[in-house]
């Protein structure tokens, strides 16, 4: 593995293997949706480093002050409204308009890929957008203020609980089993803003698929860093961009003209 400031050969070798690429499929994490103002977990400042993870986010958690839990998911669906998509959203979201064959699992529940335009995603922890019963399993959408605390008890006898993904509980199967496929048949593999240390997440980027070119953006090492064939050393709103930008001018270029040495 080789690191990268962004600015070196690195890059080009991500551009230059996106430009042969078939098919990409991108994996993120918190740090992708950072720049627009949202914590990430096990960073400074982070979500797990002020709040009591088994509390918060567990089946046993909610069993135990379902209404503490809510007014967290609450808080954090509000300020999911408030943040807007940044750099790095727009550019996944460009980079999949320039392929046919592009997916993107990410591991955030802040709807700020969708919002920023991108369409193939795969949400593998679940979404804020969504309660879903304990009891019966039925769906409740909920808007930018949550679900009132009021209303957690569910007729049949269940309570809503948030729609994503807890520790100790499986990942939607569906969307589980396209994630393995897009990142089995994928080319080239960009894992972005993620501490790859969440599983079964993190075996997306490098265990179904030992072929592709796997690059990671991110400021900080990680666990797969020396498994990926480079490690971009830089934020996803900085890196990403300048990886689309090269890539399109490329391909906007208009065509060389000029005539040869032999007319
Ligand atoms: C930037 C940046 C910038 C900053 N630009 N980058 C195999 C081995 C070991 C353990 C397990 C295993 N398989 C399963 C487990 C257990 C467990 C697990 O993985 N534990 C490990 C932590 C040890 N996994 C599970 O329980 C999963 N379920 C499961 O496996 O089911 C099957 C099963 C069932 C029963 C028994 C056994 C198995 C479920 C995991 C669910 C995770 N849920 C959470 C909370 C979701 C709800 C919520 O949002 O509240 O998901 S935890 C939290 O971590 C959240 C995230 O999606 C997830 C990943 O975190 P992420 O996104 O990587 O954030 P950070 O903070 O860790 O990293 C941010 C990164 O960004 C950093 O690297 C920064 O440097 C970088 N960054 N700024 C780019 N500007």
């Amino acid at each position: 593995m080789a690191k990268d400031d962004g600015t070196g050969t690195l890059t080009a070798g991500v551009i230059a293997a996106l430009r042969q690429a078939k098919s990409v499929f991108v994996l993120t994490g918190s740090g992708v949706s950072a720049e627009s103002g949202l914590p990430t977990f096990r960073g400074v400042g982070g979500l797990w480093r002020t709040h009591r993870v088994e509390e918060l986010a567990s089946p046993e958690g909610f069993a135990r002050d379902p209404v503490l839990v809510w007014t967290w998911y609450n808080e954090r669906r509000a300020a999911h409204e408030r943040a807007q998509p940044n750099a790095g959203h727009f550019a996944i979201a460009q980079l999949e308009d320039a392929l046919d064959d592009f997916t993107l699992a990410t591991q955030n529940v802040d709807s700020l890929h969708l919002r920023a335009g991108s369409r193939n995603v795969l949400e593998l922890h679940g979404s804020l957008r969504e309660a879903r019963c304990t009891n019966c399993n039925a769906g409740r959408p909920f808007g930018a203020a949550g679900l009132p605390l009021d209303e957690i008890d569910h007729a049949c006898g269940g309570r809503w609980r948030p729609d994503i993904v807890w520790f100790g509980e499986s990942l939607p199967r569906d969307v589980w089993q396209k994630a393995q496929e897009a990142a089995a048949r994928a080319d080239v593999i960009l894992v972005v803003g993620t501490s790859a240390v969440v599983y079964p997440a993190a075996a997306l980027a490098t265990n179904y698929n030992r072929s592709a070119f796997v690059a990671e953006i991110n400021p900080e090492a990680t666990p797969i860093s020396n498994r990926v064939a480079c490690a971009l050393r830089g934020s996803a709103a900085e890196m990403l961009p300048r990886i689309v930008a090269a890539l399109s001018a490329r391909r906007t270029a208009p065509p060389d003209l000029s005539v040869g040495p032999s007319g």
